[in-house]
């Protein structure tokens, strides 16, 4: 295993969140982070990360979670987003065919800016707007089995599957990290790790994102218009 960074953490992560305008990026990220749901939310423009520390299986994990806009006209910053990221929550509307149409062109833009050997979980969000459905859970799970991902089905709203989500995810990470894993087979989740919450005692939300901008030099809270 690595050794320590000088804050002390054994292995940072980054994910990613991509996928259509919309679909609920923003929203996942916020509640997962922050417990927050905003039924009004805006169209993101650049990019935000936030941050958790957990403690898996004895090593001090950062994992910096990254939103960005589904509108082309506000990603400007395309690979430094992908750069380095070993995670990414790829993300559609099951009210929303066009949504999930689109996700063939979410992963060629993966494949072409992103790392080797990148976990990625297919994301159906809003199971909330049951009578909306547009998309079956029968299709997501054949397109996830056809690309190799791990699939969920989501509310951001009520919180439905949000955490389970980022932790099987996070899981994966941390298998492809001490390649202990065969690493074509992206869908396996079956060995299970503990992922324990590390409280970051000494900041708030907003010292978190500051301190991460020092940290890290290309994102900065919407940074790019
Ligand atoms: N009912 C329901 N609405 C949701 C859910 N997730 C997001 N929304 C709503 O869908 C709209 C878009 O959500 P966002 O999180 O802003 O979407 P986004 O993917 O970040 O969009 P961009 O930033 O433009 O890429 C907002 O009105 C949200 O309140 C969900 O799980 N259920
Ligand atoms: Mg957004």
């Amino acid at each position: 295993m690595s050794s320590k960074d000088e804050n002390g953490y054994d292995i940072i992560f980054k994910i990613v969140l991509i996928g259509d305008s919309s679909v609920g990026k923003t929203n996942i990220f916020s509640k997962y982070l922050n417990d927050e749901f905003d039924p009004d939310s805006k169209a993101t423009v650049g990019v935000e990360f936030g941050t958790k520390n957990f403690k898996i299986e004895n090593n001090l994990v950062k994992v910096q979670i990254w939103d960005t806009a589904g509108q082309e006209r506000y990603r400007s910053v395309t690979n430094a987003y992908y750069k380095g990221a070993k995670g990414c929550l790829l993300v559609y509307d099951i009210t929303n065919k066009s949504s999930f149409e689109n996700l063939d062109k979410w992963i060629s833009e993966l494949k072409t800016n992103g790392d080797d050997n990148v976990s990625i979980m297919l994301i159906g969000n809003k199971i909330d707007l049951v009578s909306d459905r547009a998309i079956s859970l029968e299709e997501g799970k054949k397109l996830a089995e056809f690309h190799k991902l791990a699939f969920l089905e989501t509310s951001a709203l009520n919180g439905d599957n949000i955490e389970k989500a980022f932790n099987e995810l996070i899981s994966d990470m941390f298998r492809n990290h001490n390649s202990s894993f065969d690493k074509k087979d992206n869908i396996k989740l079956n060995k299970a790790i503990k992922i324990e919450n590390v409280e970051e005692k000494e900041e708030g939300k907003e010292g978190k994102e500051e301190k991460e901008e020092k940290e890290e030099p290309i994102p900065k809270k919407r940074c790019c218009n």
